[in-house]
């Protein structure tokens, strides 16, 4: 089943059929029968003309947060790009801590709906999405949803210094989710592939897909050690970290139309510009 926040109100697509629910967002999707309760929705049964209707980001007063060097191609590319700066060193052996690396990433007001712009940062000349499998946490630290992520980075910034990972990861519209959030019964497939791919005036300047039992680290591992010491009183989003990193020569242009497709979410579609 796929949760769609819209500026029709929410829609419950379910098989081929679709209900306008009217609910509070944050306390339908906390609700511990999420599931059972959607499964058992009879009415508000509807057509929907997607044409019409503007797919908003599927959040509302949650925080973002992100995982970092969950797969392999992160830690190199990340090992790389910091490796003159001396900060190789962190990178390998958070891949190999127990401790994830785990950073709050935005607050809903900062982050772009499917189909509006993701920024890239004035002071930045390395760029790159990193399209990521996001998880929905409810407030009792349970994966309830899944939706899909742009964790947009700035690899020169990042790369000169480690501390400097704020700056470089959390800016106005540097994070997207959508366009839906997919509710299933059991975990999400590990055989579930993500695909990214970039257009450049029209043409595919980059390309890539990674499956998802690549992450070395569990959905609940990153759950759980995000919840320590920690309240997220209306649940929280979790972004699982990149396995697609565009080569070291390439950089986002303003006006790159960036796509990430996750099977059973759809797709999650922004345009690069700056902010001013
Ligand atoms: O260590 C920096 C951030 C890593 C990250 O965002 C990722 O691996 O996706
Ligand atoms: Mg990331």
């Amino acid at each position: 089943m796929q949760l769609f926040k819209t500026s029709a109100g929410l829609i419950l697509q379910r098989n081929e059929a679709h209900f306008i629910l009217h609910e509070d967002f944050d306390a339908l999707i906390n609700r511990d029968d999420l599931f059972e309760y959607l499964t058992s929705v009879s009415s508000g049964k509807t057509s929907v003309n997607w044409n019409e209707i503007k797919i908003l980001a599927p959040i509302g007063k949650q925080e973002v947060w992100a995982a970092g060097v969950t797969y392999l191609r992160s830690r190199d590319a990340r090992m790389e790009e910091s490796k003159e700066a001396g900060g190789a060193v962190f990178y390998s052996k958070v891949y190999n801590a127990a401790r994830p690396e785990l950073f709050f990433k935005a607050l809903p007001y900062s982050v772009a709906s499917p189909g509006e712009e993701v920024f890239i940062r004035a002071d930045s000349k390395w760029n790159v999405p990193e399209p990521e499998l996001t998880l929905f946490i409810n407030t009792k630290g349970k994966i309830a949803a899944y939706t899909i992520g742009n964790d947009m980075s700035s690899r020169d910034i990042e790369g000169e210094n480690p501390l400097y990972l704020p700056q470089a990861k959390l800016y106005y519209r540097s994070a997207a989710l959508g366009p839906c959030l997919y509710i299933t019964e059991k975990e999400i497939s590990l055989d579930t592939a993500i695909h990214l791919s970039i257009k450049r005036n029209e043409e595919a300047v980059f390309e890539g897909s990674i499956q998802l039992n690549r992450m070395k680290r569990r959905f609940t591992e990153l759950a759980e050690y995000l919840f320590r010491e920690n309240i997220f009183t209306h649940g929280c989003f979790l972004m699982t970290g990149t396995g697609i990193i565009p080569p070291n020569d390439f950089t986002l242009q303003s006006g790159d139309e960036v796509e990430i497709g996750i099977e059973n979410i759809g797709v999650l579609a922004n345009v690069v510009a700056y902010r001013i």
